[in-house]
């Protein structure tokens, strides 16, 4: 990364992705999300819901902000035409897009995962998973790229086309400029993210978060999965989880368009992401709404609570 200042720290998202040679009508399509989440901000910051104001998008009563943000980044993917198959945590089938192009992209994503939480002015977030082809019902492995944007205190996007993870922030004109090239996670300790009732943990689980307090990790869970999964990052330590939990086998946390996308950068920055037993990644989605447990962070993390797992559960 460049110094402060130096023109390479100056790097806007679309140079970056030129000089990381991602393909061009990849390219194109990140960038349209870029954009896109520009009308998502808007719509947190001013509670505009697309009514009555300048931005009313659709002419339509007040929306949920999740809906209209699911609105506002499925007219955008349209648009491309470089978009096939569509699936978004808002809808419950696959949509197909007329993809005009000889290079086409599929996409799962959360327009805005933990949507609840701004009523609290909690950090929330849109999480993409995107595909190379029509096919979006592949492991996470074959991903072509996935990112998150972070409506924090700071806007932030994070993406890995396989090449890195690679962090960027929005400036006063609303542009992404480079903040952070190549993050890992590579240190150990720090802090634990623990999602679902405690109650309901299963001895593995249970025994492997006892085992990290013993040594010395610190509690953090916002009940954002993105805001949370952020920390871990850009901390370069930790471990989040959403277990699988008496009565609820499979978790809460939905594969295509939350766990895929996020193992995809943590593993490009170095680290892991399991469902206790096998990595996210290599899971055969099953459905649009499959869900899974999840541990991801750091590798040892990850490691130890496999462990715990295969010894207890
Ligand atoms: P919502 O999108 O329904 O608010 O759920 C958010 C989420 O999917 C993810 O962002 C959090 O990590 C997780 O749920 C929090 O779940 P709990 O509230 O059960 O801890």
């Amino acid at each position: 990364m460049g110094e402060p200042g130096s023109t390479k720290f100056q790097v806007d998202l679309r140079r970056h992705l030129r000089e990381q040679k991602v393909e061009r009508r990849l390219i194109e399509l990140i960038c349209e999300i870029a954009e896109a989440s520009k009308y998502i901000i808007n719509s947190i910051r001013t509670g505009d819901l697309g009514v009555a104001g300048t931005s009313n998008l659709y002419g339509e009563e007040q929306l949920e902000l999740d809906v209209l943000s699911d609105r506002i980044l499925q007219k955008r993917l349209k648009s491309s035409g470089v978009v096939s198959s569509v699936v978004s945590e808002e809808n419950n089938d696959i949509m197909q897009f007329n993809c005009e192009n000889d290079v086409c992209y599929s996409v799962a994503y959360d327009p805005l995962d933990g949507s609840s939480l701004v009523d609290v002015n909690l950090a929330v977030g849109t999480i993409l998973s995107i595909y190379q082809g029509d096919n979006i019902l592949l492991p996470g492995r074959q991903q072509a790229a996935a990112l998150y944007i972070l409506y924090g205190p700071r806007t932030t996007l994070v993406y890995s086309t396989g090449n890195g993870v690679h962090e960027f922030a929005m400036n006063q004109l609303m542009e992404y400029t480079l903040v952070k090239e190549n993050i890992t996670i590579d240190g150990v300790g720090g802090i634990y993210s623990p999602g679902g009732q405690r109650n309901l943990y299963t001895s593995g689980t249970e025994k492997y978060v006892r085992s990290l307090e013993e040594s010395g990790h610190k509690l953090r869970y916002s009940g954002g999965f993105v805001p949370d999964i952020n920390q871990v990052l850009m901390k370069g330590r930790g471990i989040f989880m959403y277990p699988h939990l008496q009565g609820r086998p499979q978790g809460k946390l939905r594969l295509l368009y939350e766990l895929n996308p996020m193992a995809f950068l943590i593993e490009q920055a170095g680290g892991a992401a399991s469902n206790g037993r096998m990595p996210i990644l290599d899971i055969v989605p099953e459905g649009i709404d499959m869900c899974s447990p999840v541990f991801i962070g750091c590798r040892e993390d990850v490691a130890m609570a496999e462990k715990f797992i295969a010894a207890e559960d």
